[in-house]
């Protein structure tokens, strides 16, 4: 079995993809799993290119630093040849009704001047990233499972149309881990492309910042901290950050915090305390940047060598060279 994961750099990492994601990377994964930096997923809508670059570098960076297997990670675009040939392979095998019919590309395209053309292809592009690497399950939220489901039938089409090269994937439910909600806006979930940052906690954001955001954190009616997420998502989301950090049930800690600004100063506390190591060590990646470069071109040339036979393969089948 071969998982790949992937995270969008299209803003700065944050304690939900801390606490939903990386964390769980880190800690769960097994010796053949990957993971990677899909930079160029985060060109389907405009963009600027230094910031994406910079983005990218500090997304590898984290990833490391929380504890991942620099062996098992890269960054998307450094096999940008491999999965640009493999793409259009695969955007011959699938049709344009197929492609259109994406639930992310209807929503995401909605209101949208000048919709460009790899929001619609992005998918394709997805099933090249997880066909390259012969990964056998995908785990993905709800939004993302149609996608997985065509990477699944290009597959089985190409490998019936012209030789059996791809393995097929399949989409598996993450394990349920912290739903990580927006400390200013409760009932959405925390997101790198949120409006308003005050909600969110970012993995580099410093100390004092974090108590910040937290002491801040919008809390619903009544003093007296409650678990109850679906009404009270303000205090149940702090109840679960604290949780999480902890390892404890929210339920019991509720009962063991009197008031809504001692609990807050404890969440503070604990989450400062679990972003400690990883933003100290990224910022010690980051100022290294020779090894970072290690790492990210070792990433590079495993991911390229890890796809090179099936892209061979598929390239000679569908009579190209
Ligand atoms: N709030 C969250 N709580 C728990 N897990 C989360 N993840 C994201 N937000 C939360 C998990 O982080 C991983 C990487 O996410 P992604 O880059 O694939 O994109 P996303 O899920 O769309 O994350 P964002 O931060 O909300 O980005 P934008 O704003 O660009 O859409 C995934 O495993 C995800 O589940």
């Amino acid at each position: 079995m071969v998982q790949l994961s992937g995270i969008t750099p299209s803003g700065h990492v944050h304690l939900g993809n801390h606490l939903g994601a990386l964390r769980r990377f880190a800690s769960d994964s097994e010796p053949d799993d990957l993971f990677f930096v899909s930079d160029l997923h985060a060109m389907t809508t405009a963009h600027n290119p230094a910031k994406l670059r910079a983005l990218a570098t500090e997304q590898l960076a984290v990833m490391v630093a929380t504890g991942v297997d620099p062996e098992r990670v890269f960054v998307q675009s450094d096999i940008a040849k491999e999965l640009g040939a493999l793409t259009w392979i695969l955007e011959c095998t699938c049709s344009y009704g197929e492609a259109a019919r994406m639930i992310q590309f209807k929503e995401k395209a909605k209101g949208q001047a000048g919709v460009r053309l790899s929001l619609l292809t992005y998918p394709v592009l997805m099933a090249a990233d997880i066909l390259l690497q012969g990964a056998s399950d995908v785990p993905v939220g709800e939004d993302q499972s149609q996608h997985v489901e065509l990477a699944r039938t290009l597959a089985r089409r190409f490998n019936s149309t012209y030789g059996d090269v791809f393995t097929v994937p399949r989409a598996v439910l993450p394990p349920t881990g912290a739903r990580v909600k927006d400390l200013a806006e409760p009932t959405r979930k925390m997101s790198k492309s949120a409006h308003d940052a005050a909600g969110v906690v970012f993995v580099l954001d410093e100390p004092d910042q974090v108590r910040r955001k937290i002491r801040r954190a919008r809390t619903d009616g009544g003093s007296v901290p409650a678990y109850a997420p679906e009404s009270r998502p303000g205090i149940s989301n702090l109840l679960d950050l604290l949780a999480a950090c902890t390892g404890r049930d929210p339920n019991e800690l509720a009962d063991e915090y009197p008031s809504y600004g001692v609990l807050k100063d404890a969440v503070a506390d604990a989450v400062i305390e679990e972003l400690r190591p990883v933003r100290e060590r990224t910022m010690a990646l980051l100022a290294d940047t020779a090894e970072l470069e290690r790492v990210r071109k070792a990433g590079a040339i495993r991911a390229a060598e890890r796809g090179d036979h099936r892209l061979s393969s598929a390239l000679r089948l569908i009579g190209a060279g």
